[in-house]
């Protein structure tokens, strides 16, 4: 499997899960000013849409989509339990959490990176962003991960989306349940590895 990747970004995400399930996945780093990847590969054949991530199987099928991508790639080692098993009201409860992490939190991010926003358009954004981080602070106040007890890909997600916070002023350390649980989810050995692939520690 290839995963295409830029440091950092929402693409952390499957490669943090596919670091949990010790799954074999050849990365390769996609430029994405350019729309290239190392390789010199046009990156919108790979994906039309240009962004990343796209994981490629071995088969020739491909996934893009963060939230589906992680999906699969926990589905591949039932083993680690990084997901509830299909079915399961515990998978609805964690497609909820996805879904929320990609629309509410993931997307308002990317329109405060994003340069040429006006500012009245971030300053909305980031009005909403704080209101949907505090109900995730208020419910992390509680237990330790997203489903309860246990660590699953959504957690990898809303990690990744956390960790962009100091890029574009939205200070976690005001909501302690946030901080602590992004420290947490920092020093699990998975995660460290992942970040070190992508020359982020
Ligand atoms: N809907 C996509 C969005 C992915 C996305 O926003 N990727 C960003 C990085 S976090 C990207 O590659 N942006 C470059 C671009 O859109 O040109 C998903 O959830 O996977």
């Amino acid at each position: 499997m290839k995963l295409y990747y830029s440091p950092g970004a929402c693409s952390l995400s499957p490669h943090i899960v596919a670091c949990e399930a010790e799954l074999p996945v050849e990365l390769v780093k996609v430029d994405l000013q350019s729309k290239r990847t190392e390789n010199g590969e046009d990156f919108r054949q790979i994906n039309p849409n240009g962004y990343v991530p796209v994981l490629m199987l071995d088969d020739g099928n491909k996934l893009i989509e963060g939230p589906a991508i992680v999906q699969y790639l926990a589905d591949q080692a039932p083993d680690k339990k990084l997901i509830p098993p299909a079915g399961a009201f515990e998978r609805y409860q964690l497609q909820q959490w996805l879904n929320f992490i990609s629309t509410e939190i993931h997307k308002s991010f990317s329109l405060l990176f994003n340069s040429t926003a006006p500012d009245a358009a971030k300053q909305l954004t980031l009005d909403s962003l704080v209101t949907r981080l505090e109900t995730v602070a208020e419910h992390l106040s509680t237990q330790a991960f997203l489903l309860g007890e246990y660590f699953s890909v959504a957690d990898a997600y809303l990690f990744v989306t956390l960790s962009w916070g100091p890029y574009v002023n939205v200070d976690i350390s005001r909501w302690p349940a946030l901080a602590r649980y992004a420290d947490k989810i920092s020093s699990r050995p998975a995660v460290q590895k992942a970040m070190r692939e992508e020359g982020l520690v």
